[in-house]
């Protein structure tokens, strides 16, 4: 049989099921990735479980997002995570190394594994050949544990690439343009891989570029080919016995085919606010802009700070314009130095920070009001720069670097000839903040540290035979992670403790969510909320889940669920149903009571189809799209409870 390169990863590791489309199936994971952010939460989770050691080929804690020391709590944190990692057999990346996602491509992506991280843009990884998914913290502590990961067989979208990118394009553009064709939620349910012969033209870190912000399509991954450029880029890394050869068979089907001329490309940008208003650069230019940042996990690779480098030289930055570039990693910036080419940023005025997710996730960097701030990230959702009403535009690292030179939003092609970019053959490695696994017995021996702020998980309850929620907040389509579990400066650092980071839930929509769950919860009463389309795009942080479970809601009944939030509220015992006439979404508002009757009984019997009483008015219908081991799960109150039952 013909395979394509999704086809062959999956297969590969498959521990249940087939590759026919829409089916449950459950594959090996050889690698972990976690973050700070979401880590210590998966490895709370990971520690009830209760296993010894990890039992993957290759786990990684790295800390990148919570590096802001305002009080205790991070630096605690860190140190937990710290000694989990020595006590488990985790690598650990100290912060200050760089973003999970570009280390991982630079130490640990090989060609052939499968990578599961507690992060939504693990599909980076895909630039090299892997098939890496984001998922929550429970699901890759489950990983950590040595359970497989089950997903629904996504169908295989193929992008045929051909030609050349112009002058003054790059990587970025590709994915703009596919963000524009697809929308945030057009690759729901899909893998997106890349072949054709345009595919040569593009480095790993290109390639890692497209396969991150596949995320923002709502991909359940992206791959590549790993070839011979990926064999090039492992060599460069010191790696090259990692290397092995994964191409699409000659005959291998795509579900469906979409064809990108890149020599068609020009610069385009993602206007304020979602990664899918793109518009081309051309029709904004003149806009005036006040922050210019180059980094995040999608664009802060050498190859981009080499370009933005060379393209400052000789110039300045505009007086209006804060320029910033936080690199991806160490190995990045002492790179970039011994190239010679960090000096040239910094003589032209460029703000250089320490390398990890920083102002991406609200992180410092908040633009000042109503100004124009242009972005090499990932996501502009509304506020999640730190700044109300922030107008942020996501942007390649030309037109980044050209608009900063400018002032305003600026065409790069007319900074006159691009620069040649030259990467060395081999990269200098600096491994100087990586603390490697302790060998078993040693690992025995290592004492876990918490701090204060770090508070256990509550019991979850499992779900009663009938259930009664009564609705606290309708939403409309879109509705990201970080509108229900906002991040930045101040509440990230409560993503260790459950109850404080709850008072937040929603509180962008609705300042009083929390204290209205909390008022029914006490009185022994579910919640519930109704959604729109894609209802939890974006992130993969479970305290969205987890949050809203621990504020007593029960219940999200929408028109459809991003993935990787619909398995965290299963994960937490949240029944997600969908309604199965969009058009009942208008009839339900706050206040109103959902019942389930024999909810339980008819999850057990495997019911695609529920009725919910509208308390007093009248009966709707509603799809339940979940596989057995969901339903189980959400029945037992948690996956923690279904662990703990096996
Ligand atoms: C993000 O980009 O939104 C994050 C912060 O990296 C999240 C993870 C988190 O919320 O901790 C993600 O993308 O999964
Ligand atoms: Fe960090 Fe931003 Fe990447 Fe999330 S998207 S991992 S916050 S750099």
């Amino acid at each position: 049989m013909s395979l394509t390169v999704a086809e062959k990863l999956i297969e590969s590791h498959l521990v249940s099921g087939s590759l026919k489309r829409g089916t449950p199936i459950a594959i090996k994971i050889d690698q972990t990735l976690t973050q700070d952010a979401t880590g210590t939460m998966a490895y709370l989770e990971f520690e009830a479980i209760g296993i010894p050691r990890v039992k993957t080929e290759l786990s990684v804690s790295y800390v990148d997002h919570n590096l802001l020391q305002t009080d205790f709590r991070n630096a605690d944190d860190h140190r937990y995570l710290q000694s989990i990692a020595a006590r488990y057999g985790i690598w650990f990346s100290r912060p200050g190394n760089g973003i999970c996602h570009q280390l991982h491509l630079e130490c640990f992506a090989r060609p052939g594994k499968t990578l599961l991280g507690s992060d939504s843009h693990t599909p980076t990884a895909g630039g090299c050949g892997m098939l890496a998914i984001g998922a929550g913290g429970l699901d890759v502590a489950m990983a950590m544990a040595g359970r497989p990961f089950h997903l629904i067989m996504p169908k295989i979208v193929g992008i045929y690439l051909t030609g050349k990118l112009p002058p003054w394009t790059s990587a970025r553009d590709i994915a703009l343009w596919m963000l524009r064709k697809l929308t945030v939620k057009g690759a729901l349910g899909k893998i997106l891989e890349y072949f054709g012969p345009g595919v040569k033209e593009l480095s790993v870190t290109d390639r890692a570029t497209i396969a991150n912000l596949g995320t923002e399509m709502g991909a359940t991954t992206s791959v590549f080919p790993s070839d011979e450029i990926t064999r090039l880029w492992l060599k460069a890394q010191g790696r090259e016995h990692e290397w092995k050869k994964i191409l699409p068979d000659k005959e291998a089907e795509y579900d469906e085919i979409i064809e990108l001329d890149l020599s068609t490309l020009e610069p385009l940008a993602a206007c304020p606010s979602s990664p899918d208003n793109v518009k081309p650069v051309a029709e904004l230019e003149g806009r005036p802009v006040a922050q210019v940042i180059v980094g995040s996990c999608a664009n802060s690779s050498l190859r981009d700070l080499v370009l933005v480098s060379q393209a400052v030289r000789g110039r300045k930055i505009h007086k209006d314009v804060s320029f910033e570039i936080n690199p991806g990693s160490l190995q990045v910036l002492e790179n970039l130095d011994a190239l010679g080419l960090l000096q040239g940023l910094i003589h032209a005025g460029a703000r250089i920070h320490q390398c990890g997710c920083l102002g991406c996730i609200g992180m410092g960097q908040a633009p000042a009001t109503d100004t124009i701030s242009l972005r090499t990230f990932t996501r502009n959702f509304p506020g999640r720069s730190g700044t109300k009403n922030d107008q942020v535009y996501l942007v390649s690292p030309e037109v980044a670097v050209a608009s900063a030179l400018a002032g305003h939003i600026a065409d790069p092609r007319k900074l006159g000839a691009y620069p040649e970019i030259e990467l060395p053959s081999h990269f200098i490695m600096n491994n100087a903040l990586f603390v490697p696994p302790l060998p078993e017995e040693e690992a025995q021996k290592v004492q876990i540290i918490r701090g204060p702020n770090i508070v256990p998980l509550p019991e979850f309850e499992p779900l009663p035979e009938d259930l009664e929620a009564q609705v606290i907040l309708k939403v409309g389509d879109n509705i990201t992670t970080d509108h229900i579990m906002p991040a930045g400066a101040k509440i990230l650092p409560l993503r260790s403790n459950l109850p404080a980071i709850s008072q937040y839930v929603f509180s962008s929509i609705d300042p009083e969510f929390a204290q209205k769950a909390l008022a029914l919860k006490e009185k022994g009463v579910a919640g519930a909320v109704i959604g729109g389309e894609n209802y939890g795009q974006g992130s993969s942080r479970e305290h969205a889940a987890l949050a809203p479970r621990y504020l007593g809601i029960r219940v999200k009944l929408a028109k459809s669920f991003a993935r990787i939030h619909k398995a965290n509220l299963i994960n937490f015992g949240i029944l997600p149903v969908t309604f199965a006439d969009p058009k009942d979404y208008e009839k339900l508002s706050p206040g109103d009571t959902l019942v389930f009757r024999d909810i339980k009984q008819a999850l057990n019997n495997g019911a695609q189809e529920i009725e919910i009483e509208i308390k007093g008015k009248r009966t709707i219908k509603a799809h339940v799209d979940l596989t057995p081991r969901d339903r189980k799960i959400i029945v037992l109150g948690s996956l923690l409870n279904l662990a703990r039952e096996e």
